[in-house]
């Protein structure tokens, strides 16, 4: 007899609430293509939660199937991975519901996302961000993942995610799987370059601060150029605060050449940033280039993104239904005759 090999689930969502950064490709989507082959795995956009700031309706039908069409363009490829949008499949902002139910204010109180989302000047405090983290929870509980790709602005998410489950399994008995974050050594935080003190993201950083994986070639450069270093000049990690920008044009580097940092410290050993900023921008628009033709070429293909996103769906709605029906009847709610 044939030994069925179960497949462990890889689970993991992007927002599309901006275009996607070199931050998001290194501290999530360099995983999610490592890990393609090995595993079943579900990747999603997640239009639901981007729903928690003001977004334009145009151009957040642009922005989804633009995540979509960069999925792709990086590697991932469509009959390996189900690639699909969240909204697209029933169950996820159910079982928020039934999960919300079971977590505390408290937790939600402690989520530093939240804190920081909600204490920006102007911020749009709406009940949608702050229960943003459960329905992260569903995403993931919902398809039994095993493993969540993350950068580290999220590893605490995960950590609710796995608490809530096991109150779930406690109270109802065994249901979900305790999901676990994997994390990258290195880069799992890129910074803005212009403000190395705060994260690069897609809607928080000025234009100049994020490197966006379909950015023009020239635009890179003069990003990269402009990026803020110190007085200094020679080409080190230190985990000083005023070293903080060479540090993470240094970890840009390592992650897309895959060269250790003291590799690069000593191929720069007498060289100034100029000249480092310099071979970056090439390394940069070098790996950058064939993404972004490929997106461009994708997105002017429609048809080909629809059924991609049509075969995504559906197999990620069969696993939905069969987790919610199980979760309704674990909890009490009476099934419904069909
Ligand atoms: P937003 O600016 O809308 O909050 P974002 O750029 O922070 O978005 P998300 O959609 O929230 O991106 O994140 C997608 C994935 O990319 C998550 O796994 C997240 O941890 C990771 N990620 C986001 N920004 C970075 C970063 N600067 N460095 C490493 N990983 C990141
Ligand atoms: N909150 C995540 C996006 C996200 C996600 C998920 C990530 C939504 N659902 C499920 C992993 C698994 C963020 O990156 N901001």
């Amino acid at each position: 007899m044939d030994e069925q090999v179960i497949q462990k689930t890889i689970l993991s969502g992007i927002q599309p609430t901006g275009q996607l950064t070199i931050g998001n490709y290194i501290g999530a989507m360099k995983n999610f293509v490592r890990l393609q082959n090995d595993y079943e795995t579900l990747y999603m956009v997640v239009d639901l939660h981007a729903l928690t700031v003001p977004q334009d309706p145009k151009e957040l039908r642009h922005k989804t199937l633009s995540v979509i069409a960069q999925y792709i363009s990086v590697g991932l490829d469509p009959e390996k991975n189900n690639l699909f949008i969240q909204s697209h499949v029933t169950g996820h902002t159910e079982l928020t519901w039934i999960l919300g139910c079971l977590t505390g204010l408290g937790d939600l109180n402690r989520m530093t996302q939240f804190k920081d989302k909600s204490s920006k000047p102007g911020a749009n405090i709406n009940a949608g961000l702050y229960t943003y983290p459960i329905l992260m929870a569903s995403d993931i509980l919902l398809y039994n993942a095993d493993f969540v790709p993350v950068g580290e602005d999220q590893k605490q998410h995960v950590e609710l995610t796995r608490d809530i489950a096991m109150k779930f399994n406690y109270r109802y008995s065994d249901t979900f799987t305790i999901p676990e974050p994997i994390i990258p050594k290195s880069g799992a935080r890129i910074m803005d370059l212009q403000n190395p003190l705060a994260k690069m993201s897609k809607s928080d950083s000025g234009e100049s601060g994020r490197l966006a994986l379909i950015d023009e070639p020239s635009v890179i450069a003069k990003k990269i150029k402009s990026a803020v270093t110190d007085s200094g000049s020679e080409i080190k990690f230190s985990e000083d605060e005023e070293k903080a920008g060479i540090r993470n044009l240094l970890t840009i580097y390592s992650n897309l050449t895959e060269l250790s940092i003291a590799d690069i410290e000593l191929k720069y050993k007498s060289r100034g940033y100029g000249d480092f900023k310099k071979d970056l921008a090439d390394i940069v628009v070098e790996k950058l280039s064939p993404i972004k033709l490929k997106h461009d070429d994708l997105m002017k293909n429609k048809d080909y993104l629809e059924s991609v996103l049509k075969s995504g769906a559906e197999s990620a709605q069969k696993k939905a239904w069969k987790m919610l029906g199980k979760v309704y009847r674990k909890i009490g709610l009476v099934q419904a005759a069909r």
